[in-house]
């Protein structure tokens, strides 16, 4: 792992100087389209922000105290990999008593992931997490970044006008004029600003004119104290069914050596070919220790093992349902579960309930 002792980077801000508690906020910046620029070649790679404050000045009229650690070597987030969400995991339990909230500006691509990772790594997480980024650069014109950034900022500090607690205790993605929970994100779009969408469940907040919260929406778990896990199984994969695919392809996937759990990509809601050498693939890494969690390729609706005689046999081969999981939420929600190291019947049930708002049951 590498070094968590980071630099912070005070930025200048304007808090009131009356208000001594002035929401203090840590940026953590890992790379992605918002800090890029253009190489030789053309093509847009990560860079180091530099001096953050003089691209964004907008900052230095928040009333906030901001704090900046950079990565030191940001990445497109198609380079993210299991070891830099326990790293980012690790750097927010190492901050957590110090600040009031997080931004991660992290690349768009990858983001759903790195958010629903965190969701499970950082269990019983009281204070805001909130991941942002861009589609165009911080220095080009017609950037989204300080639009998106500014807003997480805020999201990342605000607190209930009455109660004064902590108003969204989640791990989160803001992107463009929505809030989304970090296990519900998707992203939908590569060349529009409104990159992202909330999958199965109403966003967290809308951001217009206004800032508006759906309280009811947003997990509230009050007195727990931080737990940041700090191993995730590598051993998955994510087998999409399509019609015409072969025994040749199933097995394949399903043998690959030390695999220990595999998203099936469903149709409709759960099912799949009932064709003999179909489920014998099935049985045979049911019974090598291979989890199988079954999630739609549906957008909407959710997985309803036995509706259909097409998913008839899924429960008894020990497949779980994944309900109306997302397949981002469902591929880091294996490499969590199955890197608890649990027994049988403790890996089963976490598998098959909602641990982080990810499934509505
Ligand atoms: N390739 C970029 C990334 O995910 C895309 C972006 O950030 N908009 O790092």
């Amino acid at each position: 792992m590498p070094d968590l002792d980071l630099p912070l980077l005070p930025l200048p801000t304007r808090p009131d100087p009356a208000n001594t508690a002035a929401p203090r906020l840590l940026i953590i910046y890992t790379g992605g389209t918002v800090g890029m620029a253009v190489n030789r070649s053309g093509e847009l790679v990560p860079m180091q922000f530099g001096r953050l404050d003089h691209k964004m000045p907008e900052l230095a009229r928040l009333p906030f105290q901001l704090e900046l650690l950079s990565l030191p070597a940001p990445i497109d987030s198609s380079n993210v990999t299991p070891g830099d969400w326990l790293f980012l995991a690790q750097l927010i339990g190492r901050h957590y008593a110090d600040f009031d909230g997080f931004v991660v500006l992290h690349g768009t691509d990858t983001m759903a992931y790195s958010a629903a990772a965190l969701s499970y790594v950082l269990e019983h997480l009281g204070k805001p997490v909130v991941f942002t980024g861009a589609q165009v650069p911080v220095g080009a014109n017609r950037s989204d970044a300080q639009r998106n950034l500014v807003t997480a900022l805020e999201i990342a500090a605000a607190r209930h006008p009455r109660a004064h607690t902590v108003r969204v205790p989640e791990v989160c993605v803001f992107f463009n004029d929505v809030l989304i929970r970090g296990t519900r994100a998707k992203k939908v779009e590569s060349q529009q600003f409104a990159a992202f969408k909330s999958e199965n469940y109403p966003p967290l907040a809308r951001a217009g004119i206004s800032l508006e919260f759906d309280d009811k929406s947003i997990r509230l778990l009050p007195g727990a104290h931080l737990k940041v896990h700090t191993n995730l199984e590598t051993g998955v994969a994510v087998l999409r069914l399509f019609p015409g695919i072969t025994e040749a392809v199933v097995s394949a996937i399903l043998g690959i050596p030390g695999l220990r759990g595999c998203v099936l990509e469903t149709y409709g809601s759960g099912n799949a070919p009932t064709a003999p050498w179909f489920l014998k693939c099935l049985a045979d890494a049911r019974a090598r220790g291979v989890w199988l969690l079954n999630v739609s390729q549906c957008e909407e609706g959710r997985v309803v093992q036995g509706k259909y005689e097409t998913s008839a046999h899924f429960t008894e081969l020990g497949i779980v349902g994944g309900d109306d999981i997302t397949t981002e939420a469902a591929v880091t929600k294996l490499m969590f579960v199955l890197g608890l190291g649990l027994g049988e019947e403790r890996t089963r049930q976490l598998l098959g309930q909602d641990l982080r708002g990810e499934i509505t049951p």
